[in-house]
Order: C-alpha cells, then structure tokens, then sequence
C-alpha cells in the first residue's frame, strides 16, 4: 500500500476544502428547496447522498485528478460536483442557485444540458459507470489506431446500490473492460439505497467479484484513528466486533447517543457482554468512542489520497476502490436509513454553517483570491476539455455506386453497403461492434475485410482451415466484438459516439442487433442518446417476417419505440438503394455536431423485388430521407374520384410488395389506390409540428380526406398517426399482438397484413365490403 503521500498541511488544507464542499452542496439544495416555487412541492436534491462522497470527491479533484481525466459522477451527488466546479471557478454562486431551475444545473450531471462542467452524463442507476467504462475503450480503441494522446484515465463514482443492476455486472464480465488500464471506478460504500440498509451479503463478496472479472481492487475499509486503535494490544477484537457486524447494526451504532456506544458494542446479540473489548476500549470517552466507531476509510482524508495513489502506481488494468462511507456524513442525518430524501431545516443549516465556521452573510463565497486553498485549487490540472479535431473531417461520398441484385432484402443491402464503404477513406473512421450476432446482421463481408479489434494481437487458430468468416484479431481491426448482453453494446455504441468529444478523432460506430432485442437494452439505448452519443443501430432482422423464427425473436413494439426515442432518426426503407441513401445521409449526420442525430434502421431479411422501387432521382432521394414518397399515383388512372373510388395505401419498408399487390387487386374492382412508402414513420409524425408539414406535401389538397389504409410490420400504432393527420378516415393494419413461427405468407394473412388483408381494410373504408 502507497502510504503518506500527502503532507500534514497539504492535509490540512484538503479537510479545509471539504468542509467548504460540503457546505456549499448542502447549501445549494436548501436553497432550491427554500427558493420561490410555484409548485410548491418538494424540489429535492439528496443532501444525504451527497455528503456521503464528500471526502472522497475532494481528495479526486484536489489532490488525485491528472490532467485530461474524464469523470463519471454519482448522479445524486451532483450538488457536491456543482460546488466543486464553483470553487474551481467553472460556476458560479448564480449557477449554484440555479439548480433544478429550467436552463439551469441539472438535477443529475447531463452532458447534454450542461455541457461545459460535464463530461459524461449520469443519473439512472448503473448507466453512468458503464458508459464510462466503454468510453476508456473507446479511448483505447482511438489511441491505438490513431496514435493520438487520448484522455488519461476515466473515473467514474458509484453509488453501492447501483452495483443492483444487472448491467453493471454484464459490463464487469466483458472480456475487452477486463483489459482496460485506464479505468477506475469508485464505489460509494454507504451501505445504503433508497428505501434500506443494504444486504450484508454485499460487502463480504464485492471484492473477490470483481477481482475474479479481473479487476484490481482497494479497499478503504476503516480509517487510520481506528486503524491505529485496533493496532494497539487487544484492538484486534474491536476490529472482529465492527468486521463482523451486520450492516443494519452499524448503522445503528452510528445513530446511537455517545453514551450508549460502548453497551451496545461490547453486548453480543445473546446478551453476553465481551468484557476484554470492554476493558480495552476503556481509556477511551463516550464521546471519543462514538466519533471512532464513525470512521470510515470513505472519510478518511490521508487514506483516500493514499489509495488514489495507489490506484495509479499500478496501472495493469482496471481498478476499483471500496470506499466505506457515511450517508449524510457531517450532517444531522447522518446514518439514518430513511434520510435518502432528508432536507436540512433552516435552524440545522444554521448549525451546520457555525460548525462549518462559514461566517453569516458570506454564505456563497468562495475562497479568497490569496489564500492557500485558492493557490492549491489554481495548481490544481486543467479539467478535461473537448479534443481539438484530429486530422482531417472524414468525406461521406455523395453514393457507392453499388450494385443490388433483383431480389434484395434490406439487410443484405446493408452488408453490400459497409462493404463498399470499407473500401472507401471514410471507412477508417467506422467501427462495427456486434453483440454476438454479427454474422447474422451481415457484418461476416466487413469484418472479413477489416478484421476484429482486440488491443492485442490473437493467434488465429483456424487459420489454415477454410471459413466462411475470419476472425483476425489485432489492434488494427474494426469490429468491436462484444457479449450479448445489450446494454453493453447500446452504452459503448453511445460512448463510441463520444470519440470525437473525447479524443478528438470522429468515430462513426455502427452496431447491429436483433429487432426485438432493442427492447432488452432500451434503456440504455435511451442513456446513450441523452447523453449525447451519436451512433446507428442496425436492427435485423425485424417483424414477423422472420417467419420461422417465431414469437421471442419477431419483433412487434420498435416501431412505436422508433417514433418516440429522441435524438435518433428511425427508418424503415423498403429497397437497397433507400438503404444506401439513409446510411450515407446518417454518417453526414453524425458529424454534424450542432444539429445532427443517431439513426436507428430497422430492415429485414425478407427479399423485396427491387425493380418496384422509382427509377434513381434526387427528388426520390430527397422524400425517402424526409420520411417518404408517392410509388403509385392513382389520380393519372381514368375515372379517379377522390369521393368515390380512391383510397391510399401506406406502406413501410417489407409491406410494400403487399401494397402494391393490393393496389393492383382493388384496381380489378374499381377502386384506385395510390400507394405511398413510407421510408421513416419518425421523420412523417416529427414533421407534423412543422408549419407545413411534409405529409401536406406528400398528399395533394384534393386527395387530404381520402381513406387510408396503413400497413406496416409491427404495431399498427407507428403509423396510425396519419389519419388523423390528414382528417382522413384510416384502418392501420399490423401485428398487434405476439409473433409466432410459420411461412411468411401464412403469417402475413394470420395477422392482416397481406394484400387480400388490405384490400378488405380498403373496402371497409369505402363502405363497399362485400
Ligand atoms: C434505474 C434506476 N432505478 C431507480 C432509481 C431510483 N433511485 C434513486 S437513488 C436510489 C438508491 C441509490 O442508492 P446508492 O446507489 O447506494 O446511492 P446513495 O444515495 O446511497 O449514495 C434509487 C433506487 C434510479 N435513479 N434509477
Ligand atoms: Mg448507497
């Protein structure tokens, strides 16, 4: 163990700092809790869980942090942050008091709305230190590529309850995060969650869990006054009676009267009393003895500092600290299980501010310009600021001029299209990562090609045997592999999507997935997006026109989930060529830093004639990226009455061959149907909001109310939107219930979708059922 690197008045000078830390965090709640509301509810804020990191934060950035260290910071002690970046000058006294307020600090740190102090976005649990970990691969990815100086480290702080979430442990058990140097997370021990105290179970296995997923582990167990205590002769059954006591105990010895500590810590649960513990700790006040059972090596200064730079001395790979803390640390509140939602009262602020030695009136200042905690802050490294870009922007080609075969689905479209695109310069910039299915998505051309990135290279074994794919792995390939898990991929597919924020080189990350399984990493995808990552997700195949696959893998709900994600463009192209267009037109977009978005193409292994599609134009280019275009215009045909015998058929992507099948049978019965695809439900419903939106466009005034029958595969609701939107009657027809396996054709009639399907709905509209 690294000890004593930190001298008794630099020391000083930490405890100094913290105490104005953690002042003006407690200060900064009470005031967005004492402010003017018009609500008048509760604003919050988590005074209790921010005290409790404290120490530990304050060791991070005043003595730990290096230069160009990116940080993840435990959601719910954002106060603790604010007030660090005020006393680094980054905010100001008006920033603090504009928490929870609109434009102003957010509630949880979020890179997207304050983007100068934040560098990676926390708040729901277990999300932040995942992406934090991804975004050290991505780093790793970049430097080893590029060659480029790429952030030092990234720390992210957990909360220990976070550590209940499953996907932290699916990212502890990636192979690639085992391999990361330049990773530490520290977890926030307070032995609280929420509701409760957390279970005992916990603590006696943290350490050897992640150890045995390759992580380094320290641990800030108690600190150094007790250390000492238990050092003495006979302190080694003060150390077995604290080990050994249950979670909920300790808390409640933290909570006891001075003096009624010594009975209860010298008492076992069977009512004997430990009488050698109790003469050793004799010599010592009631008062000395509740404020030693208190410390915790989370609180300890000189430990923190010592284990921060014990972390760094051994960079072999990632690296976590167990720091034991205190929820409510310094605070009235201090240990209570209930204090989760706890605030100050006017009086105990008080109190706190005269213990604190803040003199009345000077509340919100900070350190004076000549002290010494104003020197030592100054000294302190730059934080982490956006890279310049490296090198050149990448060019995205206007097109690939690739040819698709007659029989294309849209999925064997994009395998041909990253192909091309392999060949192409702006293809040093795409990364590929897969979880586990990337031979199913079509990436087996791509990564034959560009090979699998590992940080160092991997004997091939199969090497002389002939493969349909090869699995070169080096540090030159360009396909990230990863385990299953989806909420690794979408949290590393967002911090890709951060490469040129974080390391100054623009990475255009695509990652393939199932359909149906976007469902299983939503919320990550949802994490990812907010925080700000631009990315594309391939999601193949999708709909029940997977056919034998059956219900678990058919899926039904994404495009409703396409319509609504912010900051993420959903397509559903019907041909190869709509599918090259789309993909182009996203790389655009995702240098696009001011205003560009992630892409979210859903395609499909079922093979669709291209020789329906218009003949290639920009006009057809254009309305396929803004949501659609007209593929069957029924108002040329003679006899068209848009009163009597016209009615539209709206179709995406695998459905059109339906629509037109169907446009074709009602024409035999005297109904003219004009046949619209639809390329992106998301971009047609976005586009209502418009002063003239597109669908007005799309759709003449002469034609507005005439009847609508919409067809997608998936849930009906993604496109139910356009009747509605056009005053005009509509059945949306879909899969509104779960998939299950059987032929195409066979399904496409079990759930209404076929063409015979859309011709009775176009029927029904017409008041002509027959
Ligand atoms: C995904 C998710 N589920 C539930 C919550 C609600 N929640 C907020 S804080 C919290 C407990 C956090 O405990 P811990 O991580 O130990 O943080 P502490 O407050 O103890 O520092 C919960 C359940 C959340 N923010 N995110
Ligand atoms: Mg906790």
């Amino acid at each position: 163990m690294v000890t004593g690197s930190v001298s008794r008045d630099d020391l000083e000078l930490l405890e100094r700092i913290q105490r104005r830390v953690l002042w003006l965090a407690t200060l900064t709640v009470h005031h967005a809790n004492t402010r003017s509301n018009p609500d008048g509810t509760k604003v919050g804020g988590h005074q209790a869980s921010s005290t409790s990191v404290v120490s530990l934060m304050t060791a991070l950035y005043f003595r730990a942090l290096r230069e160009g260290d990116v940080l993840a910071t435990k959601a719910h002690a954002s106060p603790v942050l604010y007030a660090i970046e005020y006393l680094r000058g980054r905010l100001g006294a008006d920033d603090l008091r504009s928490l929870r307020v609109l434009g102003g600090l957010q509630a949880y740190p979020s890179r997207r709305k304050n983007p100068a102090i934040i560098d990676l976005s926390t708040g729901s649990m277990g999300l932040g230190a995942v992406t934090a970990s991804f975004a050290a691969l991505a780093s790793r990815y970049v430097s080893g590529r590029w060659g480029v100086k790429t952030p030092a480290r990234f720390i992210a702080m957990v909360g220990d309850a976070e550590l209940d979430e499953g996907n932290v442990w699916e990212c502890l058990l990636e192979d690639h995060v085992a391999g990361l140097d330049n990773l530490l997370w520290i977890v926030d021990m307070n032995r609280q969650s929420l509701d409760r105290i957390v279970p005992d179970g916990r603590r006696r296995h943290l350490a050897e869990w992640f150890q045995s997923a390759g992580w380094r582990v320290l641990e800030l167990r108690w600190g150094r006054r007790l250390e000492a205590c238990f050092a003495r002769a006979g302190g080694e059954r003060l150390r077995a009676r604290l080990d050994g006591m249950a979670n909920a105990e300790y808390q409640a010895l933290l909570r006891r009267p001075a003096g009624t500590v010594r009975k209860a810590l010298v008492t076992a649960s069977d009512g004997q009393v430990d009488v050698a513990l109790d003469r050793f700790l004799a010599d010592l006040s009631d008062e000395a003895l509740q404020a030693m059972v208190g410390d915790v090596g989370g609180h300890d200064l000189a430990a923190i500092v010592d284990a921060f730079a014990e972390a760094e001395a051994e960079p072999v790979g990632p690296c976590v600290i167990l720091a034991e803390t205190v929820k409510g640390w310094g605070l009235p509140m201090a240990g209570d299980p209930m204090n989760h939602g706890a605030l100050l009262s006017a009086a105990q602020l008080d109190g706190l501010r005269e213990s604190l030695g803040v003199e009345a009136g000077k509340e919100w200042e900070a350190f004076p310009e000549s002290s010494a905690e104003a020197r030592l802050i100054a000294g302190r490294p730059a934080p982490f600021t956006a890279s310049a870009l490296h090198g050149p922007e990448p060019q995205i080609p206007d097109g690939l001029e690739e040819s698709y075969p007659a029989q294309s689905s849209s999925q064997e479209a994009f395998g041909r299209i990253l192909g091309k695109l392999g060949r192409l310069p702006v293809g040093d910039h795409v990364v590929t990562l897969s979880a586990d299915v990337a031979v199913t998505t079509h990436l087996a051309g791509w990564i034959n090609r560009k090979g699998v990135w590992t940080r160092a290279a991997r004997p091939d074994h199969f090497a002389d045997t002939p493969q349909m794919m090869q699995w070169k792995e080096s540090p030159a390939g360009q396909h990230v592999e990863l385990g299953i898990a989806e909420h690794n991929l979408f949290l590393a597919l967002g911090a890709f999507g951060l490469s040129r924020e974080l390391t100054g080189v623009p990475l255009l990350p695509i990652g393939t997935l199932y359909d149906p399984f976007v469902a299983r990493g939503l919320d990550a995808l949802y994490h990812a997006l907010y925080a700000g990552g631009k990315f594309i997700v391939v999601a193949t195949p999708s709909g029940v026109s997977l056919s034998p696959e059956g219900g678990a893998h058919q899926s039904v709900i994404t495009p409703g989930i396409g319509v609504a994600l912010p900051a993420i463009s959903y397509y559903e192209p019907a041909f190869a060529l709509e599918v090259e267009w789309i993909i182009l037109h996203a790389l655009a977009s995702l240098l696009d830093r001011e205003h560009g978005e992630s892409l979210y193409l859903r395609l499909s292994t079922k093979p669709v004639e291209q020789a329906l599609a218009p003949a290639p134009s920009a006009g057809y280019r254009e309305r396929v990226l803004r949501g659609g275009y007209r593929l069957i215009d029924a108002r040329r045909e003679p006899g068209w009455d848009p009163e009597e015998n016209a009615v539209h058929l709206f179709a995406a992507g695998v459905m059109v061959p339906e629509a037109v099948e169907a446009a074709r049978l009602l024409r035999t019965e005297g109904i003219l149907a004009g046949v619209f695809v639809v390329t992106s439900p998301d971009k047609l419903y976005r586009g209502l909001r418009e002063a003239r939106p597109y669908l007005e466009e799309l759709v003449s005034p002469e034609e507005e109310e005439v009847p609508i029958v919409s067809v997608l595969d998936g849930h009906s609701h993604g496109l139910a939107f356009l009747g509605s939107a056009l005053a005009a009657p509509q059945l949306a027809l879909g899969v509104d219930t779960f998939g299950q396996s059987g032929s195409r054709r066979d399904l496409y009639a079990h759930y209404g979708i076929d063409a015979p399907a859309i011709v009775q709905a176009a029927r029904t509209l017409l008041g002509r059922l027959k």
